[in-house]
């Protein structure tokens, strides 16, 4: 009788630390306008100045990813987005973290224009351009599946 017990518990252990090991996940979003992609160059931390990304960022407790997507572009951008399919695999950053992609659109496409507001500029890019960028290394990575959801 004990021993099922204590084997109930260990099974219980082992899996909450599955859970606590399980990577955050970082949302970026791949907003798409007349076969162009949004992207937004950082202006912090010192060591990412400079460099350009996807919009996004860390997924909140409890928040569904898409949702984290919508916020996100709320917050940087100043426009709500619609949010579409993941673009890519998850891509590991640092620590116990990844990126994930979702393709996206804006909302209201007549509306405001998105602006940088946490950042230092944003830009349109075509697929040819996607090479060329100083992109951060996890959006890099990412640049082939870009170009096929330009393509
Ligand atoms: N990150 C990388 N590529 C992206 C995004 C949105 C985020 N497209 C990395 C940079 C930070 C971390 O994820 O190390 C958290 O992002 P944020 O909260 O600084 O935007
Ligand atoms: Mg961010």
């Amino acid at each position: 009788m004990a021993l099922r017990v204590l084997q109930k518990r260990s099974a219980l252990l082992a899996s909450r630390c599955a859970e606590l090991r399980e990577a955050r996940v970082v949302v970026g979003a791949a907003i798409v306008r007349d076969g162009r992609l949004l992207a937004q160059q950082r202006s912090y931390p010192e060591s990412h100045a400079g460099q350009w990304e996807l919009p996004g960022g860390r997924v909140e407790d409890g928040e569904k990813p898409t949702d984290a997507v919508v916020r996100e572009c709320v917050e940087e951008l100043g426009v709500p987005v619609v949010v579409g399919e993941q673009v890519g695999p998850d891509v590991p950053l640092k620590k116990d973290m990844v990126l994930r992609i979702y393709a996206a659109s804006l909302a209201e496409p007549g509306g405001d224009e998105p602006e940088a507001l946490e950042h230092n500029a944003v830009r349109w890019l075509t697929a040819d351009e996607l090479p060329g960028v100083d992109w951060l290394p996890a959006d890099r990575v990412l640049v082939p599946a870009l170009q096929t959801l330009l393509n």
